[in-house]
């Protein structure tokens, strides 16, 4: 089923200039780029985006951190995204995570784990229209049209 993911690379990927490097891996997959753009986060959009994790002992840092620079916030479209978007990125652990994966190949500590991706639909849903209450852009490309209706 075609899904739609938010992704953000969070500040550390854009102090470390890999914002190019982790969308190309996104590209190269065949997933197709629905948002885009550059956000300097406000504290309220922080805890609302971790609302989750609130009572963990992490989640001042983790405010804290994820508004210290700007990050990049990404809506990316395909088949089964969400799930297809979290094996890519890897465990939340870089200990954990598998070479291959955007946090096994880049990243070495839990507190800078470079990306975050939505785990679930409902989460997607309401993560998206947290980071793009603007909406999102729906447009054909041309392999779409290939594979959906060849010769036509
Ligand atoms: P996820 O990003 O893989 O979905 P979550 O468990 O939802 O992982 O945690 C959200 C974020 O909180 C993680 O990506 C990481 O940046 C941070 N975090 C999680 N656990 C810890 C921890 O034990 N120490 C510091 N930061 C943590
Ligand atoms: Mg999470």
């Amino acid at each position: 089923m075609t899904e739609r993911s938010l992704v953000l690379i969070k500040p550390d990927g854009v102090q470390r200039l890999l914002v190019g490097r982790v969308i190309a891996r996104f590209e190269d997959r065949g997933l197709k780029l629905v948002g885009l753009k550059l956000v300097r986060v406000t504290r309220e959009l922080a805890e609302e985006h971790y609302a989750v994790h609130r009572e963990r002992s992490f989640f001042a840092g983790l405010v804290a951190f994820i508004t210290s620079s700007p990050l990049v916030a990404l809506a990316v479209e395909g088949p089964d995204a969400i799930a297809v978007v979290r094996s890519m990125v890897g465990a939340t652990r870089p200990s954990e995570s598998a070479p291959g994966t955007i946090r096994g190949d880049l990243a070495l500590e839990v507190a800078q784990n470079l990306i975050h991706a939505s785990d679930g639909p409902e989460t997607a849903a309401a993560e998206l229209a947290l980071w793009f209450p603007e909406g999102l852009l729906a447009y054909p490309r041309e392999v779409d049209r290939w594979v959906l209706a060849p010769g036509g």
